[in-house]
């Protein structure tokens, strides 16, 4: 089917990783019906960091964030499936936890915005931008999902 190789790049933060949601928030990407192509846990650099959230750089709270990107290891993942980005964007919710609907990772599990716990893509150009830069191409694995006729018809 169109559209399913879509992939996005979704990372659990070091807070959700101390506070032991790595399972809990990978549950719901694999209950939905995602298919997970790539896996990691490390400690990232603060070169890695200020790269990703390179965007960011001329914000107030830039310093924080790659400070508390940096406090500890995080798990970065490869999910892939129709409209992953958008869909799991919708999942993680509002980068406020505040503003975030019950339901959604960051409504149901964190409070404050700078411990939101959970990084999600915001484009498939972004998504393919962080692949890129967290991945090296062999990392990432390719394999037939035996649901997918289940899951997509
Ligand atoms: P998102 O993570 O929802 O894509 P973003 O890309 O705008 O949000 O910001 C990246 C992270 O920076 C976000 O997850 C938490 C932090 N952040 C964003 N806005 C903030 C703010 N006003 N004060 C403190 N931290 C903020
Ligand atoms: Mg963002």
């Amino acid at each position: 089917m169109a559209g399913i190789e879509e992939r996005t790049f979704i990372a659990i933060k070091p807070d959700g990783v101390q506070r032991r949601l790595v399972g809990e928030i990978i549950r719901r990407f694999e209950q939905k019906g995602f298919k997970l192509v790539g896996m990691k846990f490390l400690h990232a650099s603060e070169e890695l960091l200020k790269e990703h959230y390179s965007d960011l750089k001329d914000r107030p709270f830039f310093a924080g964030l790659i400070d508390y990107m940096h406090s500890g290891p995080v798990v970065a993942m490869v999910w892939e499936g129709l409209n992953v980005v958008k869909t799991g964007r919708v999942m993680l919710g509002e980068t406020d936890p505040a503003d975030s609907k019950p339901g959604t990772i960051r409504g149901d599990l964190c409070m404050h915005v700078t411990r939101n716990i959970i990084h999600g893509s915001d484009s498939v150009e972004s998504a393919n931008t962080e692949i890129d830069l967290w991945f090296q191409p062999e990392e990432l694995v390719s394999y037939q999902n035996c649901t997918d006729d289940c899951i997509y018809g």
